[in-house]
């Protein structure tokens, strides 16, 4: 929990990458974001949009005291200076970076969605946040993230070997 009043939250970020340099462009990512703890990275098959390159994902946790659309714009500036182009919709990407939660907070917005509305169905997300926080509670489900991962269905999410390791 974080502490009441000191305006730090606890956040957790989802990490995607299925064009250039998948590697170096989530350790970007993570550089820009002065992380705190990080999940192992997992190479997986594509959802929503099937006809696109395998994607590398990872979670990582933050310590921010950036307001949720504040962090938004900041992910944003992130994503653009390491080179995403918005195309086509949940199409190839050189870097994603998406709020799935913010500390305890619920809210909703035309720009935002928090918690991220398809974390509990995405095993891609939900392995590496498993990592780092299985015994947390999501929000509005109620249910640890072990559970939700749980209920989820099978999707091709398998530890990723860097090469030359
Ligand atoms: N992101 C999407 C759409 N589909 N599939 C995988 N495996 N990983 C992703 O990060 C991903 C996706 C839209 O953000
Ligand atoms: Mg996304
Ligand atoms: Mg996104």
């Amino acid at each position: 929990m974080d502490p009441p009043g000191s305006g730090v939250k606890t956040v957790y970020l989802a990490l995607g990458s299925n064009l250039g340099d998948r590697e170096k462009n989530l350790q970007q990512a993570i550089q820009a974001l002065e992380v705190v703890r990080q999940s192992s990275i997992y190479e997986t098959a594509p959802m929503l949009l099937e006809d696109q390159p395998w994607f590398l994902n990872q979670v990582v946790e933050i310590k921010t005291s950036l307001f949720p659309r504040q962090l938004l714009h900041h992910t944003q500036d992130i994503e653009r200076v390491l080179g995403r182009k918005r195309t086509i919709v949940n199409g190839p990407r050189s870097i994603d970076i998406d709020i799935l939660l913010y500390g305890q907070t619920i809210m909703s917005s035309d720009e935002l969605t928090i918690p991220h509305p398809g974390m509990a169905q995405r095993r891609f997300v939900l392995e590496p946040l498993a990592e780092l926080a299985s015994t947390l509670r999501h929000p509005v489900l109620k249910r640890t993230i072990a559970q939700l991962l749980a209920g989820t269905k099978e999707q091709n999410v398998r530890p990723y070997n860097r090469p030359g390791l």
